[in-house]
């Protein structure tokens, strides 16, 4: 095509074209045409946040140069793709990122701080973009850094929802939500590609008909058309050209206004439509780990999968290979059920629009998908009543039927006579209302499942899909895929001091791209000198996590004691509730200490940080019982500074950036069974601090990376849990007495009036205790006590510390993803060839 173009035209292009060079000068230049031109304003009006616009505009034209060059590389290369379907993407800040990624950093803070800004101040002005509740869409997040950093040709796909998760503020201790407006002011993060527009219907009705071939064939005819409009967000890998795209979908009216409505005086009739489209992407919802019913929620999903399916087979379609070579051109990776439609959807396209037969429809599909679970919490389980989705989606709801009669006759084939098990196994839920269980639909529908750690792998295949592989047999489909987060965000970003350290001991920066290279600390583990660094960098994030605590509650809190940290989603079966019990078992034993007693005791900052779902009544009242406890202790002048605790308002990805590399002991303290990896734990290892946890989820995988020596693990085991629910519904079991004398001091309003914590402290004793606090609070402490012990030995921690992080290679997003890319999407890295500007 280019050869086709006029000498001259082309001696333009290359004459005028990409001056957006990685140096200071040209960043400068950049910068100031950005204020002058972008923002309209001048060298007397710019403000931090100016500063931060035209800077993050800057860096946003060489990002577009790249994402360019990687999206005509891999059209060119026509290799196979993989999409990665995900309702949440928590991004967090983007600009320190692309800094980093791209290699800009230096050039680009020096050339701000010559035009009179600190890069720090700069940075500080970006908002979060918070798509997403809490692991399973930073997860995401950091999949994505990873395609783009090993040069794969990915896609993400997700929703651009107008309002991102809630900004949480507390009043008087408890959570008051606010709403993320957070494309408040414009978002440079984003290119919107208003010309790429996808049509999607909704209700409507089937009609059956015979094409001209003789076949019986369904054609729906929806009624409700929204219009899905694309806005890509570039995704730079690290050390490479590589940048790749997250296509965020927002929803707009197909008819701007629907004008004879408006002259016929259905004015508000005519805006109400416009607003509904509107609605479809307007807010994420706001549950982790736990489902809710609602119509538009499913409308999101179907919006969604409707919109990234039409783009990906328009893709396809283009290379004009025969539809059986579908599954050799794109892998689609089902983050979760949220997407499973997806499943239905494209054997809709196939049959429906394209012709193809069933059956080998079915078997282009089930190549094309995998699907990860996340969770076996049976709150999280998403079940769609079928009325509801036979009303949205009359077509679809008759193709999940087929889909099942088809896969209930091949089980029935191989188990006659078991009726029991095809009710087990079906996609549908026998009751009233019928129910589509999505986790069914997701298995039949891919080649591959994969849970999320070794346990929660193991556990799926005993539990929610146990019937499965009754059927399937052990080994086809399911896998695990233990979670791995990216070292360039959470630890090179987040906390520069150490990762600057790590470099000057390991001569370069390659362990960034290959983190088993950190093995090499462990030769420096007595080397005086990298110990005194070493213990530096983590001092320096606990004075920015002190200033930080000031500044967001008010608290003032000593940076030489220890910090423990608990931040993650506030949930029941997380057990920050245990924790803020066993705060106040030690609050009362510290008082009831002499001085000189005192005198030995490590002193400790407790630090919550999460969010309760709005709707999540209990959650909520345990952020009350941790504010109310923090007011008494932080205000107790008895217990000499021994003790503070601090609930962080709002956490979120750049919260968790200041918190994290902070920590000295964080707690990952889930009811065994019930987390299916984590990920937090993953970075405070990485970051030279300690965990206390129970077993369960990637405790077990970091505990034997790490070793025994570095890590306090406590409580009952996974298999052990069915037995003690059981004991707490049916047998009479004495109340642990620590546990008692602190629901007592609760009780006796020792936190303020004790009623408002009644249905709480309910939860243990008339509630049956379903997450075991009660079973775990002994050795909970035990495992306390040996932490404090630990730390008094300041020199055995310092090494402790180094040898956790020395140790985590295998926790990189990186690792994580090669295993994907071999063993369930088969696609191969295509390096970005550098084009001249043309
Ligand atoms: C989470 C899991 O709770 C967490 O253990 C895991 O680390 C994370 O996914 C990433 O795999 N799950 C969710 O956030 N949500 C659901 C629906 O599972």
């Amino acid at each position: 095509e280019i050869a086709k173009l006029p000498k001259e035209t082309l001696a333009l292009w290359e004459k005028y074209g990409g001056d957006e060079t990685d140096d200071k000068e040209a960043f400068q230049k950049s910068f100031i045409r950005h204020v002058t031109t972008t923002l309209a304003r001048s060298i007397y009006n710019i403000d931090n946040f100016s500063a931060y616009q035209a800077t993050a505009h800057s860096v946003r034209d060489r990002l577009i140069k790249r994402w360019n060059e990687t999206q005509q590389t891999h059209t060119e290369a026509d290799s196979k793709r993989v999409y990665y379907l995900s309702l949440e993407f928590l991004l967090g800040r983007s600009l320190d990122n692309a800094l980093l990624n791209l290699g800009l950093k230096d050039n680009c803070g020096e050339g701000v701080k010559e035009l009179g800004f600190a890069m720090e101040d700069v940075l500080d002005q970006e908002v979060d973009a918070a798509l997403g509740n809490g692991g399973l869409g930073r997860l995401a997040a950091c999949y994505m850094d990873s395609l783009a950093t090993l040069d794969y040709p990915a896609w993400g796909y997700g929703l651009r929802y107008t309002y991102g998760i809630f900004q949480q503020r507390l009043k008087d201790g408890y959570q008051v939500e606010f709403p993320d407006y957070w494309l408040n002011f414009d978002n440079p993060w984003e290119l919107p590609r208003l010309d790429v527009v996808v049509d999607v219907k909704f209700y409507g009705s089937v009609n059956r008909y015979t094409d001209e071939k003789g076949r019986k064939r369904y054609a729906w005819e929806g009624i409700d058309t929204v219009q899905s409009v694309a806005y890509d967000v570039p995704i730079p890998g690290y050390g490479t050209k590589n940048c790749i795209n997250i296509r965020l979908w927002s929803s707009k009216p197909k008819r701007q206004f629907d004008l004879s409505r408006f002259n016929e005086g259905q004015y508000e009739q005519a805006v109400q439509e416009q607003m509904q489209a509107e609605n479809i992407t307007a807010v994420l919802y706001p549950n982790d780990n736990h489902m809710v019913g609602k119509e538009l929620r499913l409308k999101q999903q179907y919006f969604w999968v409707a919109a990234s399916l039409f783009d990906i087979v328009r893709r396809f379609k283009k290379s004009q290979r025969p539809w059986s070579h579908f599954p050799d051109q794109v892998a689609i990776q089902l983050n979760d059920t949220h997407p499973s439609l997806a499943i239905v959807e494209l054997q809709r396209i196939l049959v429906d629009l394209e012709g193809v037969d069933w059956d080998d429809a079915w078997e282009i599909v089930t190549r094309t998908f995998a699907f990860t679970n996340h969770t076996i919490l049976p709150e999280a389980m998403e079940r769609w009543p079928v009325p509801m989705v036979q009303y949205l989606l009359p077509r679809h709801m008759q193709i999940i039927f087929d889909i099942n009669l088809f896969f209930l006759q091949k089980v029935e084939k191989a188990f006659p006579d078991n009726r029991d098990l095809l009710a087990r196994l079906s996609i549908i839920e026998e009751s009233t209302p019928q129910f589509v269980r999505m986790a069914h639909l997701a298995v039949v529908g891919s080649h591959r499942v994969n849970g999320v750690a070794e346990l929660h792998s193991e556990l799926i295949k005993k539990t929610i899909f146990k019937d499965f592989i009754q059927y399937y047999g052990n080994d086809s489909k399911f896998e695990n895929k233990t979670n791995g987060i990216t070292p360039r965000r959470w630890l090179h970003q987040a906390n520069p001091k150490l990762s600057e350290l790590i470099t000057d001991t390991l001569g370069n920066k390659n362990w960034l791209k290959n983190l088993d290279l950190l093995k090499g600390l462990k030769s420096y583990v007595d080397n005086k000198d990298f110990r005194k660094r070493w213990v530096a960098a983590k001092h320096s994030n606990k004075v920015r996590l002190t200033e930080y605590i000031k500044k967001t509650t008010g608290i003032i809190v000593n940076s030489n004691a220890l910090f423990d940290v608990q931040v993650k989603r506030i949930h029941e079966y997380k057990r920050q509730f245990m924790n803020i019990l066993g705060v106040i078992h030690r609050y009362n034993t510290l008082k009831k200490m002499t001085s000189e007693e005192r005198a030995d005791v490590v002193h400790r900052v407790v630090i919550f940080g999460g969010k309760a779902a709005p709707g999540y009544y209990i959650a909520k009242l345990v952020i009350k019982l941790i504010n109310s406890v923090a007011e008494v202790v932080n205000n107790d002048n008895s217990i000499e500074d021994s003790l503070k605790v601090a609930f962080i308002p709002d956490y979120n990805v750049s919260v968790a950036e200041i918190i994290i590399p902070a920590s000295d002991i964080s707690q990952h303290i889930s009811t065994a069974g019930t987390e299916a990896s984590g990920t937090s734990n993953m970075k405070f290892v990485l970051n030279g601090g300690l965990i206390l946890g129970t077993v369960d989820g990637a405790n077990i995988e970091i505990h034997e990376e790490i070793g025994d020596d570095n890590i306090f693990m406590f409580g009952n085991l996974a298999h052990q849990v069915d037995d003690l629910r059981h004991a707490h519904r049916y047998r009479n079991v004495p109340m642990d007495p620590s546990l008692q004398a602190v629901i007592n001091d609760i009780e006796s309003g020792q936190f303020g009036d004790s009623r408002i914590f009644a249905p709480l402290i309910n939860t243990l004793t008339l509630g049956q205790d379903y997450y075991l606090i009660s079973d775990d609070f002994q050795s909970y402490l035990d495992a306390q006590k040996l932490v404090d012990e630990a730390y008094k030995d300041k020199e055995g921690w310092i090494t402790k510390s180094i040898l956790c992080s020395a140790n985590m290679g295998k926790f990189s997003s990186d690792r994580a993803i090669q295993e994907y890319a071999e063993r369930i999407w088969n696609i191969e890295p295509v390096p970005v060839v550098t084009k001249k500007h043309i």
